[in-house]
């Protein structure tokens, strides 16, 4: 860890990207200490206007993760199927606006990723508490499968499980932690992935949860929309 007490802030900042699989790069504390701290405190300003829920899986199984978006398009599940809605169903309002930090952290990730003109119009927030987990599944609700996601992990460390482009394929454990930052694209798009189920504990941060980011290209978006 060396000499100082705050790896999150000084160790892994400027640690280079990983290379997990082809078009799959890991940006090890890419999100320091000090940017995850203002994310957290946004997320919570995003959940008020726009709650966590359980979403039904069109099969009628609620989900564990609780989930919340922002941005133009947000990801919603319920028994009719997947898709992205420019409105909360909850709140019946435009999910709350993407903070344009976040827009320009996500774009940074992604050039660093390898990726240029990465131009997210949703992010999904994933909130995780004790036993809660994700399936083995592929994301490709998106209208533009060759734009990369990009993925933030804050507060308590989980298992990702990263497979292939078959469900039945082997799949590898890769530990994700508060501030790292992941690049989806090329080759990896469409891989299958999960997460354990988050064991308990606590995080100085975010107490017994972990959050996770997902910015994507989603939908189509009309010129009046503007920018
Ligand atoms: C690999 N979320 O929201 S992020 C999801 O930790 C999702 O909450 C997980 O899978 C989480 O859909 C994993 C990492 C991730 C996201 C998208 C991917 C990995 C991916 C898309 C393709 C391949
Ligand atoms: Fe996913």
């Amino acid at each position: 860890m060396g000499s100082n007490e705050h790896p999150d802030l000084f160790d892994t900042v400027n640690t280079p990207p990983i290379e997990l699989t082809a078009g799959a790069r890991v940006l090890p504390g890419f999100a320091t200490q000090a940017v995850g701290n203002l994310l957290l405190l946004e997320i919570e300003e995003i959940f008020r206007q726009s709650p966590t829920r359980q979403m039904v899986t069109p099969g009628g199984r609620k989900m564990s993760v609780g989930m919340s978006n922002c941005g133009h398009f947000g990801w919603v599940s319920d028994s009719s199927g997947y898709r992205y809605s420019p409105i909360d169903p909850i709140s019946g309002l435009p999910w709350p606006a993407m903070p344009k930090h976040w827009l320009e952290l996500a774009q940074e990730a992604a050039a660093v990723g390898g990726y240029d003109d990465f131009i997210p119009d949703a992010c999904l927030i994933n909130r995780y508490a004790v036993g809660a987990r994700m399936g083995l599944h592929q994301d490709r609700d998106e209208r533009n499968l060759n734009a990369p996601i990009v993925s933030i992990s804050l507060g308590l460390e989980a298992t990702f499980l990263f497979g292939g482009l078959k469900r039945s394929d082997r799949y590898r454990r890769i530990r994700l932690r508060h501030g790292d930052v992941v690049v989806w694209g090329g080759p990896s798009r469409l891989a299958f992935h999960g997460v354990a189920p988050l064991p308990a504990g606590s995080h100085p941060l975010t107490g017994p949860y972990r959050y996770n980011l997902t910015f994507r290209e989603a939908g189509v978006r009309q010129p009046e929309d503007g920018e």
